[in-house]
């Protein structure tokens, strides 16, 4: 047990950090009684936390002391995929891993690219993640891993644009006029988030929301702007329009702290109301209305801010449509105050010291291929060629379920199913992907280890404490880094580094350590309002409506729409767009296996509008079947005004195992990525659906 809890209390409190993937990253307390975790909790002490966690994480221990939490290292003894599985000591599993992967690492030329690390954001912690993990993947020479699957393609946009992942602050929505949540379930998936706009509802402030879906989100705001998917950037230059036709604009604020205004100007121009209406599935009383109140709360000098999140890049323009709708607040000049602009993320403003936890050094020169995790499903099946290289013959899977998670769910089945791909997955449960594996390692929860983490939507750095002891034989992700490390014959001393050191290391001396013992945070020091006088961090230092940059990549240098792989539509062969967002009550594939939790969620479900279910005989509650031409997905189908007509919502990323017939959404969604960012387009999928 670490010296550092303290077990002499028969009750106590430790403090800790949220570990998931969501903007909020809470800071949590834990009680302890007899070295039992009893009750997790929202910090009161934490502004951004407020004292409440959300109803998932408040089920963290429920979570920790699973009776399912797997408590000892697992070999497989079955065919691929069987889930049969035979208890192993540690060391035997060790040595076995050390043994197979130097065998392949060692058998010269490039052949250490065979073996993939496969991980992305089960936590968040930068010592859970990828720092004594990276240092051995470096050390190997194996192929790097393009961790595209949730936000690349908003991040090249906001990069390309603004210059960084930064914007407004989200506690100053609170003194917002206008909101726009845009692509964002925030009461689902960023709650913490919805108190402030609750506030500026309180103070008068107008809140819009702009999704396909009804959510609950939606409701509550004071109007619904419920678009087709992927059609986000015709909006966005509907708007400019608008602005430009009812002179709406800042012209100051575009002559001074822009570029390329002439050549968007132009664009924009392109876009009336009428048809922008027509491409996003809306009336031309709704684009014009939400031009009006954007343009009039710029020209009355009012706060006007807009909330993006990732749900809008999910489709093949989802670069451009984050671009064009970055470039807004520049245009009415709502970056002049700090109520004002924009934020899809705020990670831009995070000191980590990549290369302090990463090591990069230790590749010694060489330069190893880089496999996009969004594509894994054709590129584990991919033989070797001069393209690609060597068939990967090795994956090493930490804080991610890709079987589940990773988009054309039969090819990354297949994939895995592979007898001749050696699999090892570090996990807290027997995961859809850890059925595949050939040693099923038991990973350390939030609870168990230390970790310092950052947000992307506040700006405060955060530090988790264990609070009670690793459970069976769990051991952390760096533990099994360190030992497998020292199995192969690395004498580094970085390969020694201990979980508190790495704490240290991965923000050095930008974030006050002493704080953040004391008080479990320490806030990062970021200006009010970021771009009131431009200084944004672009190559020009303005907002780049034009960029050079995505020009020379022989891109469109200006945001433009750019319509969706799989237009649906009564004449298409798969009529039906279907979007597959968060569950409120599952975090990506995490926590599906919680009951109560399972409980609340119900059973795999599409939600169906009334109109398209008519047409198709299905009434609520049927057993259905979604499909297109890579898959099929049985669930039952809810007829309900949250869908709107010609789109269905396949909602969570269900455990393939407990879903109806051993599938989920993935098994509809593609493999093709996005215009920029090379990310996946989970939402831009047309299906059909039938009764049963
Ligand atoms: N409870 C819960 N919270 C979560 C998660 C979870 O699984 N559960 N996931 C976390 C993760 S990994 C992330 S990346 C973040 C953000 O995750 P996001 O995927 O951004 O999730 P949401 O905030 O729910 O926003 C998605 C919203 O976008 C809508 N949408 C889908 N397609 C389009 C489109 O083309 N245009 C527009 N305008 N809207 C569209 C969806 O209907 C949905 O309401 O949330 C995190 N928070
Ligand atoms: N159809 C569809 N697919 C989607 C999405 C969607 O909206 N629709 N969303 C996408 C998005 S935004 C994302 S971010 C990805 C998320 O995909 P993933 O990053 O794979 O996220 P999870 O499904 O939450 O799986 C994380 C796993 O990590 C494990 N884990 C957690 N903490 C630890 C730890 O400390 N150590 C170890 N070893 N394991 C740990 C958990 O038990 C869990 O099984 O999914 C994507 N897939
Ligand atoms: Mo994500």
């Amino acid at each position: 047990m670490h010296p550092e809890i303290s077990t002499s209390a028969p009750e106590h409190k430790v403090l800790g950090a949220c570990p998931h993937d969501c903007p909020d990253t809470c800071s949590m307390v834990v009680t302890v009684r007899d070295g039992i975790a009893i009750k997790v909790q929202g910090n009161a002490d934490h502004p951004a936390t407020n004292g409440a966690l959300c109803t998932k994480v408040s089920r963290y221990t429920e979570r920790t002391y699973h009776p399912e939490r797997l408590l000892q290292p697992l070999r497989r003894v079955g065919p691929k995929g069987s889930g049969q599985f035979e208890p192993v000591s540690w060391e035997a599993a060790l040595a076995d891993i050390a043994q197979r992967l130097g065998q392949i690492a060692n058998r010269g030329g490039r052949s250490a690219e065979a073996i993939l690390p496969y991980s992305y954001a089960g936590t968040m912690g930068r010592v859970q993640g990828e720092g004594m993990a990276a240092r051995v993947f470096n050390k190997l020479g194996a192929s790097r891993l393009d961790r595209t699957i949730c936000a690349s393609a908003g991040t090249e946009a906001l990069n390309q644009t603004l210059g960084n992942k930064v914007g407004t602050r989200v506690e100053f929505f609170a003194e917002s006029q206008l909101i726009l949540i845009w692509g964002s379930n925030s009461i689902g998936s960023n709650v913490h988030f919805w108190r402030h706009v609750q506030t500026a509802k309180r103070n008068g402030a107008k809140v819009i929301c702009i999704d396909p879906r009804r959510t609950e989100t939606a409701e509550k705001c004071h109007e619904h702007i419920a678009l087709l998917p992927g059609t986000d950037a015709a909006l966005a230059l509907g708007l400019m329009h608008q602005l430009i036709t009812h002179d709406w604009l800042d012209h100051d604020y575009i002559a001074r702290y822009t570029l390329g205004w002439d050549a968007l100007r132009a664009r924009a121009l392109e876009w009336p109301p009428e048809r922008v209406a027509a491409v996003c599935g809306i009336t031309t009383e709704q684009v014009v209305s939400l031009a009006r109140d954007y343009g009039e709360a710029g020209k009355q000098g009012k706060p006007a801010a807009i909330r993006m999140n990732y749900g809008l890049q999910r489709t093949r323009g989802g670069g451009n449509a984050v671009r064009a709708i970055a470039c807004l607040p520049a245009l009415i000049g709502a970056w002049r105050l700090r109520a004002g602009g924009v934020l899809l993320s705020s990670s831009g403003y995070v000191p980590v010291q990549a290369a302090a936890l990463e090591r990069p050094e230790l590749l010694a020169g060489r330069n190893p291929r880089t496999i996009n995790m969004s594509t894994i499903g054709d590129d584990l099946l991919r033989p070797a060629s001069e393209a690609f290289g060597p068939a990967i013959e090795a994956v090493i899977v930490y804080n991610s379920n890709p079987v589940a998670v990773a988009p054309n769910s039969t090819k990354v089945v297949q994939g895995f199913a592979r007898e001749d791909l050696f699999t090892v997955v570090l996990e807290h449960f027997q995961t859809d992907t850890a059925d595949y594996a050939d040693y099923v390692l038991p990973a350390t929860t939030q609870l168990e280890h230390w970790d310092v983490h950052s947000s992307y939507g506040h700006t405060d750095i955060l530090l988790n404490r264990p609070s009670i002891a690793p459970l069976g034989e769990a051991r952390t992700n760096t533990q099994f880094f360190r030992d497998l490390a020292r199995h192969m014959g690395y004498t580094e001393a970085v390969f020694a580094e201990t979980d508190e050191s790495l704490c240290r290391t991965a923000f050095g001396d930008k974030v006050d350590f002493e704080m953040l013992l004391t008080q479990g945070f320490a806030p990062l020091p970021v200006p009010e309002a970021p771009f009131a006088e431009g200084g944004f961090p672009t190559p020009s230092g303005k907002c780049e409506f034009f960029s050079e940059r995505l020009a020379r990549q022989g891109q469109d240098g200006l945001p433009d729409f750019v319509p969706n792989y799989e237009p649906a539509g009564a004449d298409a062969r798969y009529p039906l767009a279907m979007i597959s967002p968060p569950a409120r009550n599952f975090l990506n594939s995490t926590f599906v296996n919680v009951k109560s939790l399972r409980d609340i969620e119900g059973e795999p479900l599409v939600e169906i509008h009334a109109s398209d279910a008519a047409a198709r005989q299905i009434a609520d509650g049927a057993v259905v079947r979604v499909f297109n031409a890579r898959g099929a997905y049985e669930c039952v189908a809810r007829v309900s005004d949250r869908a709107r007509p010609g789109v269905v919502n396949g909602l969570g990323v269900w455990w393939r195992k407990l879903g109806r017939d051993g599938t989920n959404v993935n098994e509809l969604t593609s493999q093709r990525l996005t215009d920029m960012g090379r990310a996946p387009t989970f939402y831009d999928c047309a299906v059909e659906v039938q009764r049963i």
